[in-house]
Formats: structure tokens, C-alpha cells, sequence
């Protein structure tokens, strides 16, 4: 798949791309990432892409002309239809659904905001989908992109070895992450490792982790639990762990702290 990225910050977006996963899937020819400055679509001697914006107050807003002549670009440029995508903290929260679906979009543009943002009649004619990466501040579009990428990137066929694929559909789908250990088997300051990672027994291994993932997540992001519905072994596994946690930390629930 391609992307096309919209952004005053091109150098930033390409080298936030050029690394890791989805620096080996680019070179791989799995990933295209192109990036297109509205600063070069500028028809003035200043090339300006922003102005005041009407109603007063602070800051200022991206212009349309600049970045519709960009996207006529990008479309042109493309052999079928994109799939245009502004970043916002206006937009939808970005999910991993959401992005799983995007990993199947041949041909995706992301437009970076900077300033205010961008002139709502931009918004309304040329933009297929709005989204957000968090209930945060930023100062700009770029991380967006660079966060839909990575997570879009990674899931290209072969961007991953056969380790990490392979755990992609284990149980830990939806769950947090089981705890990880790795030598030496006792660390002289902070000791060993739970016991059963050496036991050898992949079974009761296997068991051990998705039952400290169930336990993790319920600890500390219970919502992902409410969201789902547990098989008889999950809720077998779960209850073994609620059991244990309170029998260690006393009543009920009222001491949910992030412990481990
Ligand atoms: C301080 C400016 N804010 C006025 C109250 C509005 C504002 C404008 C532009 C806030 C952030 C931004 C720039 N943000 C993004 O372009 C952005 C973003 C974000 O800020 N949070 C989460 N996801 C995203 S995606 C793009």
C-alpha cells in the first residue's frame, strides 16, 4: 500500500517512517511512503500556506488553495481512488479496528494540520475521514501520521518476522501484554524469575502467560474486559487470578494498584 503525506514537515514524516518495521517494510517494497509540501503548491512570491482567521483570535489557519492543489496532485498521481484522511483532535480516536482496516486501503493521503488547522470548506470537499491518536494536545499533524504508519506499516504481509506474526493471533489479541523476563535467571540485586518459565513445559507456560495477561488487564485496563466476552478458559484463568491477587492484597478491590 501507499501513503501520501500532506506536510509542512516532509524530513520529519519520512525519517519517523525510514526505521524499525516499517523502514524494512518500505525496502521490502511493501510500503510506499510519499510526502507532498503545500509550501511547493504555493502560487505567491512568499509561498503562504496560512492566513488570519476571520472572526479574529489567535493563530493562524491553513489556506485552501495550497493544499487543494496538493491533493489534485496526489490524486493525480494515483491510478485509483484515495482515501483521504485529515488529523485532527477533532477527529474519530484512532483504534487498532480502525487501523486493521486502513492496512487493507491500497492508496491512503494523510493531511497535517500545523497552526489552527485547516479551513473547514477543505474539510468538506476533500476529506473522507477525520481522526485523532489521543486525548492530548499536539502541535501538529506529523506524529498522526507518523503513529498511522507504524501501526498500518507493521501489518503490511511480511513486514513482520515469523515470531511476531505468529503472536499476532494468540490469545493476546485485545488483552494487555503478559509479563517478559530474560537473563540471568537471578539478578543479583532484584532475583529470579517466576519458576514456571523454566520449567520447560510449554503447556503450563502458555497457561501461565495468558493468565497474567487476563490478570494484567483486568488490573489495569478493565475497560478492554467489559468490551469482550471471555471463553470458559479465559474466565477460568481470570478468576484463578482475582483469586491469588486478593488472597496477597487483602479485601475486595479497593487496592487495584498497579503492582503487577
Ligand atoms: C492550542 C490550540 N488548540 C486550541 C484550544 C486547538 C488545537 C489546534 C491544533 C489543538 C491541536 C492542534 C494540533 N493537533 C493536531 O494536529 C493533531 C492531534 C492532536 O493535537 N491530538 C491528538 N491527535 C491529533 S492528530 C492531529
Amino acid at each position: 500500500m501507499r501513503f501520501d503525506v500532506v506536510t509542512l514537515f516532509p524530513d520529519f514524516v519520512r525519517q519517523s517512517a525510514d526505521v524499525g518495521v516499517v523502514g524494512r517494510a518500505q525496502q521490502r517494497g511493501l510500503l510506499q511512503v510519499e510526502t507532498w509540501n503545500p509550501r511547493d503548491y504555493a502560487t505567491d512570491n512568499y509561498r503562504t500556506v496560512d492566513g488570519r482567521p476571520f472572526g479574529g483570535g489567535p493563530g493562524m489557519v491553513m489556506l485552501i488553495d495550497p493544499l487543494r492543489a496538493t491533493l489534485a496532485a496526489v490524486r493525480e498521481a494515483a491510478p485509483e481512488p484515495v482515501h483521504v484522511i485529515y488529523l485532527s483532535p477533532q477527529g474519530a480516536r484512532l483504534t487498532q479496528a480502525r487501523v486493521e482496516a486502513l492496512a487493507k486501503t491500497p492508496r491512503v493521503a494523510l493531511i497535517c494540520g500545523r497552526y489552527e488547522g485547516v479551513d473547514e470548506r477543505l474539510l468538506q470537499h476533500e476529506v473522507d475521514e477525520e481522526l485523532s491518536i489521543g486525548d492530548y494536545v499536539l502541535s501538529g499533524g506529523e506524529l498522526g501520521a507518523a503513529v498511522i504508519i507504524d501501526a498500518v506499516g507493521r501489518l503490511q504481509d511480511g513486514a513482520l518476522n515469523d515470531a511476531q506474526s505468529a503472536q499476532q493471533d494468540s490469545f493476546s489479541d485485545g488483552l494487555l501484554d503478559c509479563p517478559h523476563y530474560t537473563r540471568p535467571v537471578h539478578h543479583d540485586v532484584w532475583g529470579g524469575v517466576p519458576e514456571v518459565l523454566l520449567s520447560g513445559d510449554h503447556a503450563a507456560i502458555r497457561r501461565w502467560r495468558h493468565k497474567q495477561s487476563l490478570g494484567r488487564t483486568w488490573l489495569r485496563r478493565p475497560d478492554l474486559l467489559t468490551q469482550r466476552a471471555l471463553d470458559d478458559e479465559s474466565r477460568a484463568l481470570l478468576d484463578e487470578f482475582r483469586r491469588e491477587y486478593t488472597r496477597l492484597n487483602g479485601a475486595a478491590d479497593n487496592g487495584r494498584r498497579n503492582k503487577n
